[in-house]
């Protein structure tokens, strides 16, 4: 297990901050106070270098763990604990898989530092999502379907993240089973639509790492009870 894989490994409970979306100074204080295993920054349009590098400042008030999930060759700040690269599975553009990927080493060359990055085997589920519609991911998948994206991710790839990604929308989490009875050795996070204690146990008690992102911009306290949610659900032993 390499730096970065060892840096994800306790976390449960993270928070995925917006920097195109409006957070006070004591929403952010609360987020990053809340017990949270770490925030992850991030989102699907609107990410610039400019609104990246503010968020960042700001969080760095706090010791907690922050890493970037790139999205934008444009909005690559220095300066995160990590940075997380999501490769869209279930899309038929190489761009999202590949494509970006292939243009962000040319450009950058020597200046990535390789040994902070960690690739992520995206699942996206959601139709109605922004990231649905950005990668024109095939989002018709049944539960089988998406164990067996999981097992490229897991077993093909040896990627360190499968990540089901049902930005905005709670997720079915029979299909959540499905995939964590056939992840053995990938981190299994899940996102999307968590919104109160309920679903966040729900889903902690299948996945490795629970994201929650849009509760916090909606109903922070709902957003904030979630963390201790996670924090007492242990995962399920399935056979
Ligand atoms: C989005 O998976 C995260 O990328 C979290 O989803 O914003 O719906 O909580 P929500």
């Amino acid at each position: 297990m390499n730096v970065t894989q060892q840096m994800i490994k306790p976390w449960r409970h993270v928070f995925k901050l917006d920097p195109d979306r409006e957070l006070d100074d004591a929403g952010l204080n609360a987020v990053c106070l809340s017990g949270t295993d770490a925030l992850l920054v991030g989102g699907s349009t609107g990410v610039t270098y400019h609104n990246t590098v503010e968020l960042l400042s700001r969080i760095r008030q706090y010791a907690i763990p922050c890493a970037l999930e790139v999205s934008d060759l444009e909005a690559i700040v220095p300066g995160f604990d990590l940075y997380m690269i999501p490769m869209v599975l279930n899309t038929p553009d190489p761009a999202w898989i590949v494509g970006h990927h292939r243009r962000a080493v040319e450009r950058y060359g020597s200046l990535i530092p390789w040994d902070l990055l960690l690739t992520e085997g995206y699942i996206v589920l959601n139709g109605d999502s922004t990231v649905a519609r950005l990668t024109q991911a095939d989002t018709s998948l049944d539960a089988e379907a998406a164990a067996a994206y999981a097992q490229v991710a897991d077993k093909l790839m040896s990627l360190p993240v499968v990540y089901l990604e049902y930005s905005g929308r709670f997720g079915e989490m029979d299909t959540v089973r499905t995939v964590r009875e056939c992840v053995e050795h990938s981190q299994l996070f899940y996102g999307g639509g968590i919104a109160s204690k309920t679903e966040a146990e729900q889903a902690a008690a299948l996945c490795d790492t629970v994201v929650v992102g849009n509760i916090i911009y909606h109903d922070l306290e709902q957003a904030l009870l979630t963390v201790e949610a996670v924090r007492q659900t242990t995962q399920l032993k399935l056979d």
